[in-house]
């Protein structure tokens, strides 16, 4: 069956420095030059409102805050970007490509915060019912390796800030999720260099989107 006319909503995830920025900018810039209609986002943020929330988020002069707050702020960003963003260009055929969306929560808030998937999965399905990305890329890389990446850029942010633990439970939460939905699911090598990574997302989202007949 020949794919609808909604478009297509594919989300990049990862610890810190895992690449996935670099790799959705390249994607983006790839569609682009295909005449596709693409839209770029991230979260938390992309909206106004969500951007300032990000800010909130990542501002180590804010300092703690408790786990659930936490959550429930990222989810109040993400409400917003989902019914003012994301889901009118879905359906306006568009590919939505998103930095980070809620294997991000499961990852950092359930398993780094430890808040658990359970709480985690009662506001996914609150929200966004059984909407889920059609594709999740998962740039996979050992917390080191990343957080060397992600500091290169200098100061750490809020979450940055966190131990090596942190990333090691949110690594393992993203991995696991990854194994039990392995049609939605593809696991990149991002410890590779820069082109052996963007050409296994190539073939990683080429395979998939063949395989749905596009
Ligand atoms: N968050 C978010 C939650 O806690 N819960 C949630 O539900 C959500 C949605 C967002 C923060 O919010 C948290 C998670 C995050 O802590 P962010 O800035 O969006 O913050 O995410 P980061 O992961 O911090 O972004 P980074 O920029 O650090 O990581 P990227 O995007 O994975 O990495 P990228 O592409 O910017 O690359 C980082 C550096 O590495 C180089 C790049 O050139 C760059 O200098 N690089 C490579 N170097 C060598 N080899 C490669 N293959 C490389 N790929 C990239």
């Amino acid at each position: 069956m020949k794919p609808s006319g909604r478009g297509r909503f594919i989300t990049f995830e990862g610890i810190e420095g895992a690449g996935k920025s670099t790799q959705l900018e390249r994607m983006h810039r790839r569609l682009r030059d295909e005449d596709r209609q693409v839209v770029l986002t991230r979260e938390p943020g992309g909206t106004p409102l969500g951007e300032r929330l990000r800010g909130l988020l990542l501002d180590p002069e804010v300092g703690a805050m408790a786990a659930e707050t936490e959550l429930l702020l990222i989810f109040a960003a993400r409400a917003e970007h989902l019914r003012e963003v994301i889901e009118p260009a879905l359906a306006q055929g568009a590919w939505v490509l998103c930095d980070r969306f809620t294997d991000a929560s499961f990852a950092y808030q359930g398993a780094g915060r430890g808040l658990g998937a359970e709480r985690v999965a009662v506001l996914e399905n609150w929200l966004q019912g059984d909407f889920r990305p059609d594709l999740v890329l998962l740039l996979d890389v050992p917390p080191k390796v990343g957080l060397e990446r992600a500091l290169t850029r200098g100061k750490r942010d809020r979450i940055e800030s966190e131990d090596i633990a942190f990333f090691e439970r949110a690594r393992s939460a993203y991995l696991q999720r990854a194994r039990a939905d392995v049609g939605r699911y593809r696991v990149i090598d991002g410890g590779a260099d820069l082109e052996t990574v963007a050409a296994q997302v190539d073939q990683a989202w080429e395979s998939w989107w063949r395989g749905i007949g596009g």
